[in-house]
């Protein structure tokens, strides 16, 4: 575990945290960094220094690396889970639950190689999660070491997201450091995702190794700064940067993401406006002006085809929302019936 204490600011912690706080709060517990996951436990940071916490029931909502807690005082143990000013999650499994990934986080590093892994459609899908997180992404090109025409990698990200940044590196030397320091000053939190073998944890190791050797801080193999690039972890770079490796997913489907769609598919949001109907679908519609504009060639179709496959995506995760609001609605009025009558019981009994 980490033997350095941090102060709170270099743990990432803003002053907005502490609108969810009242003084009784701060006299009950104190605020600890989740940095790491674990089946029953999980690892936390604070001013204090290292913590684990043991996790003595399911807490929901499930509690993700990045996340701000308030610890009790005399045990570590969970009093509250602050509130989040970033969640990047996705919907997993056939029930469309909600599986947060990281939280709080300033930066998302969308991670693609310049090689077949790089694929438009699934590049504007974590855009779309990173502008309904309100986290600035950014699209790391690795493995441009590797390739001889990385000019029309940089040109087709261009061509979806003109104004997000795009750092074509080579994720394995240390010269990746300089071009990736904006995002990566003290108490900057940021997370990389991305597919399998893209190089998010090779990147993740380089920075550590490239920063410790200018700074002198690590030596060379010390466990210190690298122990925690597994599964769920978050750790400091030595440039005071928290880095969240992921490891690779093979989907991610996205949830209820309208606001995150306006924003990366604002091309086809302004067309939408001059389309004849308010309500169109953008699908053999009447007087549909992003269609037009696909048959003009100004529109790519591929693009138009992702969205529409994202809104109906979205569009059965609210769905089925719906469904379990009402199932848990429904467990929730037995539960509370049962908690009644066990407290009229005990009433009676005492
Ligand atoms: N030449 C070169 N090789 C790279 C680069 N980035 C990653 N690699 C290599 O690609 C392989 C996979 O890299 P990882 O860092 O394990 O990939 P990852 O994204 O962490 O993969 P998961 O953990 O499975 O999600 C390793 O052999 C790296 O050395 C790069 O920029 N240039
Ligand atoms: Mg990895
Ligand atoms: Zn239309």
């Amino acid at each position: 575990m980490h033997s350095q204490t941090f102060t709170l600011f270099q743990l990432g912690w803003r002053l907005s945290y502490s609108h969810d706080l009242t003084l009784q709060d701060f006299e009950a517990g104190y605020p600890a960094r989740v940095v790491g996951v674990h089946r029953n436990a999980l690892s936390v940071l604070s001013a204090r220094g290292a913590a684990s916490v043991i996790l003595s029931a399911a807490v929901e909502p499930a509690i993700t690396v990045g996340d701000w807690l308030l610890l009790e005082m005399e045990a570590p143990r969970v009093l509250r889970l602050l509130a989040r000013q970033s969640l990047i999650a996705r919907i997993a499994g056939s029930e469309h639950r909600l599986q947060p990934i990281a939280a709080n986080l300033d930066t998302l590093f969308i991670v693609t190689s310049c090689n077949d892994d790089f694929n438009l459609s699934r590049l504007e899908r974590y855009l779309t999660l990173a502008f309904e997180a309100g986290v600035e992404p950014v699209i790391v090109l690795t493995k441009a070491d590797l390739c001889g025409d990385v000019g029309s990698y940089l040109d087709a990200v261009r061509t979806i997201a003109p104004a997000v940044a795009c750092v074509p590196i080579d994720a394995t030397s240390t010269a990746c450091a300089e071009p990736l320091a904006a995002w990566l000053g003290g108490g900057q939190t940021v997370a990389f995702v991305g597919s399998s073998g893209v190089g998010k944890s090779t990147l993740a190791n380089t920075l550590v190794g490239s920063a410790a050797r200018v700074t002198g801080g690590i030596r060379e193999g010390d466990a210190r700064g690298r122990h925690t690039t597994t599964a769920r972890g978050m750790f400091a770079l030595p440039s005071g940067a928290w880095v969240i490796d992921t490891p690779g997913m093979r989907e991610l489907r996205v949830g209820a993401v309208e606001t995150g769609m306006n924003a990366a598919f604002d091309d086809i949001e302004r067309l939408a406006v001059q389309c004849r109907f308010h309500d169109c679908r953008h699908q053999g519609d009447r007087g549909c002006a992003v269609e037009q504009a696909v048959a003009a060639g100004a529109m790519d179709g591929r693009r138009l085809a992702n969205y529409r496959k994202l809104q109906r995506e979205a569009a059965q995760v609210a769905r089925s929302t719906k469904e379990r609001r009402e199932h848990d609605r429904h467990y929730g009025v037995l539960n509370r019936h049962a908690q009644r009558l066990r407290r009229e019981k005990k009433g009676r009994d005492y």
